[in-house]
């Protein structure tokens, strides 16, 4: 069940200086960054609130680190801003797996690393009404879910 808004991801072409412009308008500071190789990204995570199932909503600030990388293609062609939006799960195999079968395309056969140790997969913008969808299991959520069994 997806149960929070866990990020909005929003590319940029200067995280350094984006970052900056959150905290300077709005007060948002930094809890996390990384290098994600695998998905060729630079990021911050900004986080907003806590939500009642125990999670976080978070800004995720995304620099390319390679031009042929997504992010990188899609500010070549759109420039800076929303590139995608995330909604927790504590199950994102299950979840992925029960959207599939609704015939929208999940763009990996297994989640992958994402930020802060969580599992993330997408589905496809052209099957969410153009938006890119991604569904996250966070790291503690997985933690607790492999414990269970
Ligand atoms: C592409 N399209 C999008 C889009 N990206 N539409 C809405 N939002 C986006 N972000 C549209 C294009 O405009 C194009 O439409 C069509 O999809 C095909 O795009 P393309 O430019 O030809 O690019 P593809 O097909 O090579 O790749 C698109 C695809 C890719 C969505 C499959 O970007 C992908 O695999 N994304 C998932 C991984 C990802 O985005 N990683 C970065 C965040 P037209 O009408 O022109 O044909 S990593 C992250 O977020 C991690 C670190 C985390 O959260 O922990």
């Amino acid at each position: 069940m997806l149960t929070r808004i866990d990020h909005i991801g929003i590319a940029c072409h200067d995280l350094d200086a984006t970052v900056e412009f959150y905290r300077a308008t709005y007060g948002f500071e930094v809890f996390h960054t990384e290098i994600n190789e695998e998905q060729g990204v630079r990021e911050a995570m900004l986080k907003i609130n806590e939500t009642s199932d125990g999670g976080a909503s978070y800004l995720q600030l995304l620099e390319p680190v390679r031009e042929d990388s997504a992010v990188g293609k899609w500010l070549a062609k759109n420039g800076e801003g929303v590139h995608h939006i995330a909604f927790g799960t504590e199950d994102v195999d299950g979840d992925s797996e029960a959207i599939r079968e609704k015939g929208v395309r999940v763009l990996y056969e297994e989640p992958r690393n994402g930020s802060m140790g969580s599992r993330i997969t997408f589905l496809h913008p052209k099957d969410c009404h153009g938006v890119l969808t991604e569904l996250v299991t966070s790291a503690a959520r997985a933690c607790r879910s492999d414990q269970a069994g």
